[in-house]
Parts: C-alpha cells; structure tokens; sequence
C-alpha cells in the first residue's frame, strides 16, 4: 500500500471515530396513558389517549446522527392497542411500527439521518381515532452542523402542534370522515394560548421586541392541511421540514399537511411592543380553537421559549 493510501485511510478512520464519539445514544421511554384529560381553558375533560399523560406528547429532542432507543409501554390498565411512528426514523413499517396490547412494552432504535421538526403519532388500527384521540407529539432533530449563517441561533423557541378535537363517544369511522368535528387543539387544548377569544385563557408566548423567534410547528389533524399565518407579521424564514436546506424567505401564509412539520421564524419590530396572532387561516379552524397570542413586551417573562420549555403549560 502506497504510504499516501495509508495516511488517508487513517485519517478516515480518525474522522469515523470522531463521528462516533460526537453521536450519542438516546434512550426514550414513553408510556401510553388513556385517560380523561382537560381540553380546554374552562377544565373540561375528555376521555384521551395520551403519549405520556399529555397532548402533544414530550418533546423528543436529538442531534442528527444520534441513535434513539425507543422503549414504548402499553399500560396494563390502558384497553386498546397502541404503536409508535416516528417519522423521523426509517425502518419497517410492519416491525418497529407494530402495535402492542395492554400490558406490553417494545423497545427499537433508529438513527435519526435528517434533521427537521417531525411529528410522532400512534399508527394502531383506526389511526384516525388515535391521532385525533391526541397520540402525538413533536421529534425535532437539530442539525448535526449546528446553527450557521442559513440557521441562525434564535432567541426563543415554542413548539406548536394543531390537532383536531372530535365529539365524546364520536365513531371512528365518522371520525375519519369527519363527522362529529368539534373544535381545533393547540398543544391539547381549545384557544390555548388566546385570552382575546377565550377570557378563560392565561397562557401566551412571548418574546422581547426584535427578538427571532422560532416555531417548531407540526400539523396533527387527520385530514386537513393548516395555512400558518402570523396575523401583523410576516414569515422572516420558513424550513421545510425545518431542514436549514430547505429555507423560503419572507412568507406570509404556509400550507403545512397533515402530519408534516416546519419551522417558522419570526422577528418582531425592535423599539416598541407589538403582537402576533398565529393563526391557521382557514377560518373554520381559526374561529374555533387555531390561534395562539405572541406577545413582543419588554416587560416579558424571560424564560418562556428558552432552556427546553418549548411547551407552554399551567404551572
Ligand atoms: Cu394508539
């Protein structure tokens, strides 16, 4: 072997090392929970079927290159079967995929090979009923490059999941057609983070004025796409995929399909306070739960959007 072979194999083979070292592996557990949860502002509660007792589920948060060890338990008190789907993995959809009784757990890896905002959602037999009973939650995979010029490093970060909310008792196969639509969910509830529409709400996102905020978005309806909009504001950069590849600038209303995610930025005016409404512009779904308040303050609460607290919830 010629002497320049060697040293380029050894420098490939310190730089595969250095790879391996800089992925990690995550173990993620989630248990289903089937329980009777609030849905809106007012306390009402619905009989759903969580991952991990809250709708949307936890945030699952990883590098590009990393492995996750994903471990999924079926309580034994739960009556349904129940999968996970992330689609931030590739592998087989008659496998890891695979739905498991009450009282059974499964665990699969996968390497999370591209980054974006990825929803995960249960995939058991009506998926309809399941995803709209609210079995999802957010997988984002941050770039294994970091921020950079095309990605710059935000200074607040919110995940925001719309998801449909069905009438109790409401058949699965109306479900699928449907029949028996109630309102819209943001991050498991109705008006969520919306005082103007709902007095009984106390939540908003906020950010200090000229701030980049960023909106890992992800669509959970079963049917209907949402045309994200932010009422006062223009789109600053939006990923698709919320892939730093994939950037479109200056966007004022994006349609985001069902079971699709993106990232949405946002700079508010510098100087003076303002606000956002983020919307799903379709009317239907705006009107009945689709907004969320950003408030652009000076007088805002720092820690909203900032060190993992990405999901707004009641103390
Ligand atoms: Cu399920």
């Amino acid at each position: 072997m010629k002497l320049s072979t060697k040293l380029l194999l050894g420098a490939m083979t310190a730089f595969m090392l250095n790879q391996n070292v800089l992925a990690k592996e995550v173990n993620v557990d989630i248990t289903v929970q089937e329980l009777e949860i609030e849905i809106d502002n007012k306390g009402t509660k619905q009989m759903m079927w969580t991952f991990g007792g809250t709708i949307p589920g936890p945030v699952v948060r990883v590098k590009q290159g990393d492995t996750v060890n994903f471990n999924l338990i079926n309580l034994k008190s739960n009556k349904q079967s129940h999968s996970m789907d992330f689609h931030a993995a590739q592998v087989d959809v008659l496998d890891e995929f695979s739905e498991i009784k009450p009282g059974k757990s499964k665990n699969y890896t996968f390497k999370a090979n591209y980054p974006g905002v990825f929803i995960y959602h249960c995939g058991a037999s009506a998926m309809s009923e399941h995803i709209a009973r609210g079995m999802y939650g957010v997988i984002i995979v941050d770039p294994k490059d970091g921020y950079t010029e095309d990605y710059p490093k935000p200074d607040r970060e919110y995940v925001n999941v719309e998801g449909d909310l069905f009438e109790a008792g409401t058949k699965p196969n109306d479900i699928t057609m449907g029949k028996g639509w109630k309102a819209s969910l943001i991050n498991g509830k109705v008006f969520h983070y919306d005082p103007v529409h709902d007095s009984d709400a106390s939540l908003t996102l906020e950010s200090k004025p000229g701030e980049r905020v960023r909106i890992f978005f992800v669509n959970a309806n079963i049917n209907e796409s949402v045309a994200f909009h932010p009422i006062a504001g223009i789109w600053d950069r939006v990923y698709d995929n919320g892939n730093p590849k994939n950037i479109k600038y200056g966007m004022q209303t994006v349609d985001v399909a069902p079971a699709h995610g993106m990232v949405f930025d946002l700079i508010s005016p510098k100087g003076k306070d303002t606000n956002n409404a983020l919307v799903n512009h379709r009317m239907k779904r705006a009107l009945n739960g689709a907004i969320t308040v950003l408030m652009n303050h000076e007088d805002y609460d720092g820690k909203k959007g900032q060190d993992g607290n990405l999901v707004l919830r009641e103390e």
